[in-house]
């Protein structure tokens, strides 16, 4: 059982050294008693509740605990820690938060062309939720989503379009959310006029007045405890006349997950406020997950690929890297005005921001993604895109070995 593994890990690491030292000071007593007087005795003692204490606070506790009462915060709005009322409610309620087989968005789930309806709006649906799924196989964690995927859908543009929104809070949801898309001139990018509790529903309308690639979050309460729990995606503003035609577009969003259990620890993992604060997160991952872009990224050889990068973060910048390839073009921090660079090797996605890059495809083999801060890649920051086609020996020329990526 999921919770049982949780209540464990606390059984283990914060009771179990606790009851240890108590015991050890009832039997250094009754040994100190058979020598010493009894205020030889208690000064002794005081000297190891003293140096217990200094020991226990620092280590026998987890690092960073979930819910420190004594947080300070002093940013605007809400503490990034969670309520004792909803930590209550999350485990009262535990058996009735939705399982998600799979919370990776798919990296192929970019619609093509621009939907309009009969008003010459595009419409756009938001529902959100709290569920459980799998960071990493066998770790667990609460996921706060737009529609149930980790980044939200894309949504695509053009520069002086309107789009009308209708946002959902699932009525299983345990906190009101909103959304702040960067795209979006006045107050909050939406967030302002877009607060909805469980089972509420709102409605408005906003005008794309700058072309761009932008994130899109959740803003409500903490913002930055809202994203980190998977609340991100990105919205397209295709300048006028639209991009250029490629082969392939994929979608791609990479996020920070901070829990409790370090990394790659098994069963249900709570949030770590502290380790969130410190910017130490235990998941670097692209698409919500560990894995998400390892068999579902494909291209031929020929082909000019665009990539759609994201960084929900919330602390950490990606350095956005693919393996083997050079980026023809670069449109800088999601900049579709400016002439864009080309032939860059690695490019950075700022924190709640975006990069699009494009380049062809000469060769074929498995072209690895990455943050190339590559301890990331240690914690799930990598992807694979998959090309096949006809190899160029005047390009490429050697015996291809597994392992040899960088
Ligand atoms: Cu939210």
């Amino acid at each position: 059982m999921e919770i049982l593994s949780y209540v464990w890990q606390y059984i283990v690491e914060v009771f179990g050294l606790a009851i240890a030292y108590v015991f050890a000071a009832i039997f250094l007593f009754l040994v100190l008693r058979q020598f010493h007087s009894k205020k030889i005795t208690a000064a002794l003692m005081i000297v190891f509740i003293g140096v217990s204490i200094a020991f226990y606070i620092p280590n026998g506790t987890p690092n960073a605990l979930a819910y420190p009462a004594s947080l300070r915060s002093y940013g605007p709005g809400e503490k990034p820690d969670l309520p004792y009322e909803n930590v209550f409610k999350f485990f009262t309620n535990f058996n009735k938060f939705e399982r998600i087989e799979n919370i990776a968005r798919d990296p192929n789930d970019v619609p093509q062309e621009i939907v309009y309806n009969e008003k010459g709006m595009i419409e756009v649906h938001l529902t959100t939720t709290e569920v459980i799924a799998e960071v990493a196989p066998g770790v667990t964690i609460n996921y706060w989503t737009f529609d149930n995927t980790v980044p939200g859908p894309f949504i695509r543009g053009r520069v002086g379009d309107t789009v009308h929104l209708t946002i959902t809070n699932d009525a299983s949801s345990l906190h009101p959310h909103n959304v702040d898309f960067h795209a979006v001139t006045g107050p909050g990018g939406g967030a302002a006029a877009t607060i909805v509790g469980p089972g509420e529903t709102k409605e408005m309308t906003f005008k794309l007045l700058n072309p761009g690639l932008f994130i899109y979050h959740c803003a409500f309460g903490n913002p930055g405890l809202h994203m980190t729990h998977g609340m991100y995606g990105l919205i397209l503003v295709e300048p006028e006349g639209g991009l250029p035609p490629v082969d392939k577009e994929f979608y791609i969003v990479q996020g920070e997950f901070y829990t409790e259990g370090a990394l790659g620890r098994q069963g249900l993992q709570l949030f770590d406020t502290q380790a969130y604060l410190d910017g130490k997160p235990q998941y670097v991952i692209f698409n919500g997950k560990t894995g998400a872009l390892m068999n579902n990224m494909e291209a031929e050889v020929g082909d000019t690929v665009r990539m759609f990068v994201g960084n929900g973060g919330v602390n950490l910048i990606s350095s956005f890297h693919v393996i083997g390839e050079i980026f023809d073009r670069v449109y800088r921090e999601g900049d579709l005005v400016t002439t864009p660079a080309e032939g860059l090797q690695t490019t950075l996605v700022p924190a709640g921001g975006s990069v699009m890059v494009e380049f062809k495809l000469e060769y074929p083999g498995n072209f690895v993604l990455v943050d190339h801060a590559l301890a990331r890649v240690d914690r799930g920051a990598w992807g694979v895109l998959k090309v096949t086609g006809e190899a160029d020996p005047t390009i490429y020329n050697g015996d291809i070995q597994t392992g040899g990526g960088h």
